[in-house]
């Protein structure tokens, strides 16, 4: 059985939905600190509570963990501390089960993990991680956590460095890149959006298909195959502030973006703008599908029935490059 935690969130809200299709409603336990009265086939759990975490192992005779739970960039400069326990202690707890039980586990790690001693451009996989983020200092600890359990105690963790991560199921919540969401929201309700980074700021981006049929992928390739221990640098694409709202705005004509940086523009720069994921293509046959063109139509259309916008119910479903119900 599978265990997600952290399953509210951003990237949960669309992987147990997934999980689920794949293995079947009763294979995966979703899980996180608060309670859904709303949701079967789900436990409420706080990642720094070992115990808790360990009865449900048991309980559930659980054999896989996707470990979602965990604080953000943008959350995590204002709660340094609450960033530190939650994402290390937290990841700390599920590779102990995991070495304990014979779990194997995905852990996504970010593009948070490089700083400003990093090429910015075509990163490549092994280079300088030295990160000016507590959030991307927990996230350099994580891989090394993650390599120390694989090389020491034979854990089987799994992990990708994703980027900006764009979708429509679940707000982001905390992030330096949950202004690419907030621009969809604004344009959908006719409203004019003020982003609070510059135009000109370029971040590595993957829409949210790709960024599960990459996990997905990962957790299925044979353990042999994979040489990255820490983390694998992913992308699909790279775009500034100002080319999302050019491409929102050939669909949603008349949508005006602003921009009025804060202090998360400093942590915007402190990344890279384009990675070189050349690594999980060959070992595991890694391939984005979306590109910007695609997953703007996509999303607004997905979006647009959350929000109820008639503007894009009339609309036929966007061609896409995979089967999704319209
Ligand atoms: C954040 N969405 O903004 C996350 C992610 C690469 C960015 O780690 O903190």
């Amino acid at each position: 059985m599978i265990l997600v935690t952290g399953a509210s969130g951003q990237v949960g809200s669309d992987l147990v939905p997934r999980l689920r299709t794949q293995y079947g409603d009763a294979q995966v336990l979703a899980s996180g600190r608060r309670w859904q009265p709303s949701q079967s086939g789900y436990e409420v759990l706080d990642v720094i509570d070992h115990p808790r975490l360990q009865a449900l192992v048991e309980q559930y005779s659980i054999d896989t963990i996707y470990h979602l739970a965990g604080i953000l960039s943008a959350k995590g400069e204002h709660h340094p501390e609450s960033c530190w326990h939650v994402n290390i202690e937290g990841l700390r707890n599920v590779l102990k089960v995991a070495k304990d039980y014979q779990l194997k586990v995905f852990w996504p790690s970010s593009i948070a993990v490089f700083g400003p001693k990093t090429p910015k451009f075509n990163t490549p996989q092994d280079t300088v991680l030295a990160p000016s983020t507590l959030y991307g200092i927990t996230k350099v600890t994580g891989e090394l956590l993650c390599q120390y359990a694989a090389q020491r105690f034979g854990v089987d963790v799994r992990s990708l460095r994703l980027p900006g991560i764009v979708s429509y199921r679940a707000l982001p919540g905390g992030g330096t890149t949950d202004f690419t969401v907030e621009m969809f929201y604004a344009a959908l309700q006719n409203k004019p959006y003020t982003c609070f980074v510059r135009p000109e700021t370029r971040l590595p981006m993957m829409y949210m298909p790709d960024a599960i049929q990459a996990m997905l992928q990962l957790m299925q390739a044979e353990a042999s195959a994979l040489t990255v221990h820490t983390s694998y640098n992913l992308t699909a694409m790279s775009f500034t502030a100002a080319e999302l709202a050019t491409a929102i705005r050939q669909q949603v004509p008349g949508f005006v973006c602003r921009y009025r940086p804060d202090f998360r523009q400093a942590i915007a720069d402190s990344w890279p703008a384009v990675i070189d994921d050349a690594q999980a293509q060959k070992d595991w046959g890694w391939r984005p599908t979306y590109d910007l063109s695609i997953m703007v139509k996509d999303m607004l259309h997905h979006l647009s029935k959350r929000l109820k916008s008639p503007a894009f119910y009339a609309r036929p479903c966007p061609e896409t490059p995979e089967v999704i119900s319209c």
